[in-house]
């Protein structure tokens, strides 16, 4: 499918930390009466209710989806509704239930209703402690030990029977975690990133729940909405994968990122106080090789540890 301005885009999770600017980019690409977004039934929100369609989904539930899709003629999905790996620890029938039979009712209605193409974020989660943890291959061993990973691992393979068999265009990236100023994430283990620029600026102090040497891959959201849209405007011919592009953006421990904010906030002071979501960190790689993705549909990030943190530090000091 060509991307032109006949798409009719449907983004699920559109209040969440990646859906609330990627909705506003999709806008901005391809008209805000084209870019539907949809949110579970709490938490509205303004800007997006008021520059487009605004629907709302609960993704476990297909009559709602299918409602949708019909309603505004969808053509494009991004399925970005997930249960994260902190809060899957804790409602690990929830994770399950949103993240398999609400993908599952995703990629069964588009199916039907002839969507062209849907994107469906996996995440570093697929990999476990038998994964090489220093530039993590893109074909390597998936064992991960939380339920979100194993929520993903199936959700690529899904995604990959759905391309093969039904011929649905579905397609995804290995998401590290995802650093931004717009959105508070919501229950994921690389949330730390994020949090201690909040805390840095209004207390001048943030403890930290994982080891100051804890080393994760992660990503500016600049970036991976450039990634995201890239992939799916990718020429079909030119991707020899599907749902589960490595993408990288950086890597740094919890300290190097607490002394980078120190450069621009001296009295910032960072302590360790590690919990249960060091052993899901600790399952995690801290590099990851993302050749493919640069090789197939030509992704480079932008954005390095400095000039992140100086992006960061700008926004949240003068909010729009
Ligand atoms: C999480 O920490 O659960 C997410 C992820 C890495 O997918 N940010």
């Amino acid at each position: 499918m060509t991307q032109n301005n006949t798409l009719k885009v449907l983004v699920t999770g559109a209040v969440g930390q990646v859906g609330s600017e990627l909705t506003m980019e999709l806008r901005r690409r391809y008209g805000d009466d084209n870019v539907i977004a949809a949110g579970h039934r709490t938490n509205p929100d303004d800007v997006l209710r008021t520059s487009g369609p605004f629907e709302i989904i609960d993704v476990t539930i297909r009559d709602e989806i299918e409602r949708v899709i019909k309603r505004h003629k969808i053509n494009t999905i991004y399925h970005l509704a997930a249960i994260l790996s902190v809060v899957g620890e804790e409602k690990p029938q929830l994770a399950w239930n949103v993240n398999i039979n609400g993908l599952h009712n995703i990629l069964e209605t588009a199916r039907q209703h002839d969507v062209k193409r849907v994107f469906v974020p996996s995440s570093i989660a697929v990999f476990g402690p038998e994964t090489p943890r220093n530039n993590a291959p893109q074909e390597t061993t998936l064992r991960p030990t939380t339920i979100y990973g194993v929520t993903k691992v199936a959700g690529e393979l899904l995604g990959n029977y759905y391309c093969k068999r039904f011929g649905l265009d579905v397609r995804g990236l290995r998401y590290p975690g995802i650093i931004s100023s717009e959105t508070l994430p919501g229950g994921g283990t690389t949330d730390y990133a994020v949090h201690i620029f909040y805390s840095a600026i209004k207390d001048r102090r943030y403890t930290c729940f994982v080891r100051e040497d804890t080393v994760l891959p992660m990503i500016y959201m600049p970036d991976c909405i450039k990634a995201s849209i890239r992939l799916m405007e990718a020429d079909l011919s030119s991707l020899k994968h599907h749902c589960d592009y490595n993408l990288a953006g950086m890597s740094f421990s919890a300290k190097q990122l607490a002394s980078e904010i120190k450069k621009w906030i001296p009295d910032f002071a960072c302590n360790y106080e590690p919990d249960f979501r060091q052993a899901i960190a600790d399952s995690w790689p801290k590099r990851i090789d993302d050749s493919a993705a640069r090789k197939e549909w030509g992704w480079p990030p932008t954005f390095d540890l400095p000039s992140m943190t100086i992006d960061m530090l700008k926004r949240l000091r003068s909010p729009n």
